[in-house]
């Protein structure tokens, strides 16, 4: 279940669990004078760090920290926060916390649930929905480039775009709900009103973000890539290559991968999450078909698979019964995934000629890398230097589609001889809808929950 809409304070533990110099505990609600008395003694100046001493229930120090009272509506939250900067042992801050209920227990105060913070600094118009997503994928970003794309998104980027199509659609609708009215003008409204030329724009406009939103999906949950083939090919190999390290067992041994390795690397700041697999082939050993029952479950959640060939003698089966095994892995893929086959082991392979359409490389001396770290990047659609890639997520394309989907009915009808104001303006109220879901506009209170669980605690 998500955060409900509290009234009542919260508290939590804002920083990462472990040793740190600095440990904070964040405290939000709609009036903390009490709390903060009790715990400060006197209130502290605003906006000000204030040394105190934190005691317990019998006088004895717990720790000195700096205490920070933000009162609303100036905070993260909209509401009256507070926060202790403690020295960062984790028993400590259980102990500091356990005070803080205890003082706050008169007003409420109890612990918060993951994504309440930002839960109530949406609720109180701080943020709108996609910047307090972005809070959330700032701080997991997995590369620098995930991180300048959150907080790009972070500064409301991503949103102006939005929000400006969505005025855009306002003033159509309000130009064709007010002709509905008077039937007899319907005919030349749609070219006086330039109606048709508007739409256009929009749905090119929609169409770039769709484009561009893509990207930020890229780079916030990076490609997730399965190294595939018959055994010896040189997988284990190439993901050692790739990672610049040793991870992998490597051995001229057929069948020496037995479970999945997985490695997440980062090409041109886009993560690339890697598996490698057993390799593919008919076993009577036990614990090795299991390995491979793994593979084609790997196979089975990928973006990208990369099935590899290797020309060589180790190579335990032919090149028609390898032809066999690509068209297998290539119709267990999900529709959404793409392939790029590889030939490993050029440094041995002569002049052998290499088909069309397949990368050669050598895992062992680095040959063909570069070009096969390109072709992964290319195979998902990233388009390299783009420096204003805003972050996004599955979410925000499908409400993107949507909109789309609802846009195109309404250039039907706009093209329709029996053309129906009626039903265009539907239409173009659907999309808007679809729309206003990125920002939170317009959001049933279910999904919110269930984009909020999603958050750590104390964000
Ligand atoms: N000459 C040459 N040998 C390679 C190359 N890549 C891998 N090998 C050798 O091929 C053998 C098998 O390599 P692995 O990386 O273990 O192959 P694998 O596909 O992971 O094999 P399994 O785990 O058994 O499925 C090892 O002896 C490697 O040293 C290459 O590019 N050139
Ligand atoms: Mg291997």
């Amino acid at each position: 279940m998500g955060p409900v809409a509290r009234k009542t304070p919260i508290v939590a533990i804002a920083t990462a669990t472990g040793s740190a110099g600095v440990g904070v505990i964040r405290i939000s609600g709609e009036n903390l004078s009490k709390i903060t008395e009790a715990l400060c003694k006197k209130l502290p100046k605003p906006r000000t760090a204030t040394l105190i001493n934190l005691v317990n229930q019998t006088g004895q120090t717990i720790d000195s920290c700096l205490a920070i009272l933000f009162p609303a509506p100036a905070s993260f939250t909209g509401e009256d926060v507070l926060e202790l900067q403690c020295h960062g042992g984790a028993q400590l801050l259980e102990l500091v916390l356990a005070r803080c209920l205890e003082l706050g227990r008169a007003e409420g105060l109890s612990i918060a649930q993951p994504g309440e913070f930002s839960l109530r600094a949406f609720l109180n118009g701080k943020i709108d929905l996609a910047q307090a997503e972005a809070i959330a994928d700032l701080i997991s970003a997995q590369s620098g480039a995930a991180v300048m794309g959150a907080a790009r998104s972070l500064q409301g980027q991503f949103s102006q775009d939005i929000n400006a199509l969505v005025d855009e659609l306002t003033q159509l609708r309000i130009l064709v709900e007010s002709t509905l009215d008077f039937p007899e003008e319907e005919i030349e409204f749609l070219e006086n009103a330039h109606a048709k030329e508007r739409l256009a724009a929009i749905q090119h406009q929609v169409k770039q973000l769709e484009l561009s939103a893509n990207q930020g999906r890229i780079l916030r949950d990076g490609i997730r890539t399965t190294l595939v083939g018959a055994p010896n090919v040189g997988k284990s190999s190439l993901l050692n290559q790739l990672a610049g390290e040793e991870l992998a067992i490597v051995t001229p041994v057929a069948g020496t991968t037995r479970d999945r390795i997985r490695e997440s690397i980062t090409i041109d700041g886009v993560p690339i999450h890697i598996t490698d697999t057993a390799g593919l082939r008919e076993t009577l050993d036990e614990v090795e078909a299991k390995g491979i029952e793994r593979s084609w479950d790997a196979i089975a959640t990928s973006d990208l698979i990369i099935f590899m060939d290797a020309l060589d003698t180790n190579n335990p089966i032919n090149q028609v019964n390898e032809g066999m095994l690509h068209n297998k892995v290539l119709s267990a893929m999900p529709t959404t995934c793409q392939a790029l086959h590889v030939l490993n082991k050029v440094d041995i392979a002569g002049s052998t000629p290499i088909p069309g359409g397949v990368i050669a490389i050598s895992a062992k001396t680095g040959d063909g890398i570069p070009e096969l770290k390109r072709a992964i990047l290319q195979s998902v659609g990233w388009q390299q230097g783009q420096e204003d890639v805003v972050i996004s997520r599955r979410r925000h394309i499908d409400c993107l589609l949507k909109a789309s989907a609802a846009l195109e009915k309404a250039e039907g009808f706009a093209q329709d001889g029996n053309r129906s104001l009626e039903l265009f303006a539907e239409e173009l109220r659907l999309a808007q809808d679809h729309l206003g879901q990125i920002t939170g506009r317009l959001l049933p209170d279910d999904l919110l929950g269930k984009i909020f669980s999603q958050f750590c605690i104390g964000k």
